[in-house]
């Protein structure tokens, strides 16, 4: 994969954005048994259906999304969610203080933060292998999604968002996240030049 950034249109960002989240899902898919942490954390299925509050677009809800749907576990999205609205009302604050998407309602409370919100949704189903079954597999996964979050992500937010105009835009901090951003997909470039997924070969869950 030769990358040139200057090319890199907005939508192009935008999707390059939502695959990175569903590619750092799909990297958690090679693991066969979740031995160790079922031995840590003895975790009861969830037998209700969870409810995810976001819109239908929002990034960060795909990351549950696509874990719920590799994991076959029942999540819902919230239905009429207007943002703006339906993220400041009384009863929405009380679950997220800062009234922020996605918000996981679960039957034992809420969770917010998208990465915490796609964890709690891949290990509320028993022997789950998407998420990984010893400690170097915890590792490559909390890797992963560090990564993806803080070198990927980060940097495409602080470049995409001013020209959105949601932000300032100065061209020194543009050229800033865009070295930085070139930087991050040049490491992954060079990781999967070897690698058919970035911890491990992958093979399907099924
Ligand atoms: N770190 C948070 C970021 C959440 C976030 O920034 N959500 C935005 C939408 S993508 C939001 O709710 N913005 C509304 C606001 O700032 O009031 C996560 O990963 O869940």
């Amino acid at each position: 994969m030769d990358l040139d950034i200057e090319k890199i249109s907005t939508k192009t960002l935008h999707f390059t954005c939502i695959s990175l989240f569903h590619f750092n899902f799909l990297l958690l898919s090679a693991v066969s048994r979740s031995e160790i942490l079922a031995s840590l954390f003895p975790i009861q299925p969830v037998a209700m259906a969870l409810v995810l509050h976001a819109g239908k677009t929002n990034k960060n809800a795909f990351k549950s999304l696509i874990a719920a749907e590799y994991s076959g576990v029942a999540l819902k999205l919230v239905e009429n969610f207007e943002m703006g609205v339906s993220n400041k009302t009384p009863e929405f604050l009380k679950m997220n203080p800062i009234g922020k998407v996605p918000l996981l309602q679960t039957p034992e409370g809420p969770v917010f933060e998208s990465n915490a919100i796609a964890r709690y949704v891949s290990r509320s189903k028993a022997d789950n292998s998407l998420v990984g079954s010893t400690l170097i597999d915890y590792g490559h996964i909390e890797q992963w999604i560090d990564f993806a979050s803080m070198e990927i992500d980060a940097n495409i937010a602080k470049w995409f968002y001013p020209r959105k105009g949601h932000g300032v835009y100065l061209p020194p901090a543009e050229e800033a996240a865009i070295a930085a951003l070139k930087r991050a997909l040049g490491a992954l470039n060079t990781h999967l030049a070897s690698n058919t997924y970035p911890g491990w070969t992958f093979s399907h869950p099924c």
